[in-house]
């Protein structure tokens, strides 16, 4: 099986992890994670912090995936580590349900229990995490990070670097835009600009 290395071994890495083992495509290698106090991820070792990389790659591991939460970091990780010349691969769990006619790009994410729908696009490094459900048609931005449970009906797009929060519904057609953050269960029905925050039921913008 393909070596992969994970970058990072906190809580996020775990879940990517155990996709991965499911899955059974790649083999864990290791990880890296700055933190050296960091020794074990579910009995995955640490090969060291980011500055080990090169040195992977240079051994032949020529795979890698970003599992780090935060978006700007995972999206600034993931160009440092491309930049290297890793390919990035996906976790996908094998208890998501992915339509054969989506459009997944690369480092993505999607946990047990998703769903991504019909003719939907996903950009590279896109989590769509536990129970999070994509309907058709929809397009969701680099980086973005839709929370467990979080529902897209269909048609909806998300910017890049979006954070939908756990529990959160999204009706038909509606846009969120770059970097916006959609609190736990909000239910957004109307477009929500590129950096704002929205809260509650009806989603109100937080001022
Ligand atoms: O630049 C980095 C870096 N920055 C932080 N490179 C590497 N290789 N590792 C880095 N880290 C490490 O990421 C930290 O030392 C820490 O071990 C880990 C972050 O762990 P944490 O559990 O705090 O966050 P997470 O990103 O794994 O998970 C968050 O996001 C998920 C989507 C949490 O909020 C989870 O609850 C959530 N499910």
């Amino acid at each position: 099986m393909t070596p992969v290395v994970l970058i990072g071994a906190g809580g996020h890495a775990k879940v990517v992890l155990e996709a991965i083992r499911a899955a059974g495509l790649y083999a864990p290698a290791g990880f890296t994670d700055i933190d050296p106090a960091c020794r074990d991820l579910l009995g995955l070792a640490r090969l060291g912090g980011d500055e080990a990389l090169p040195r992977l790659r240079a051994d032949g591991i020529a795979h890698a995936i970003v599992a780090l939460g935060g978006n700007a970091l995972r999206r600034r990780v993931a160009e440092m580590v491309r930049g290297l010349g890793f390919t990035l691969v996906n976790a996908i769990s094998p208890a998501a349900a992915v339509s054969p006619s989506a459009r997944l790009g690369q480092g993505i994410a999607v946990m047990a229990g998703a769903v991504v729908n019909a003719d939907s696009d996903i950009a590279d490094l896109v989590i769509v995490n536990t129970r999070a459900a994509v309907d058709h048609d929809c397009r969701i931005g680099r980086a973005a990070h839709l929370a467990p449970g979080c529902t897209l009906a269909g048609g909806v797009t998300v910017g890049a670097e979006a954070l939908v929060g756990t529990g959160a519904a999204v009706i038909p057609g509606v846009t969120i835009g770059d970097g916006a953050v959609i609190g736990a269960g909000a239910a957004v029905v109307r477009n929500i600009p590129a950096g704002a925050t929205a809260l509650g039921v009806p989603a109100r913008l937080r001022r």
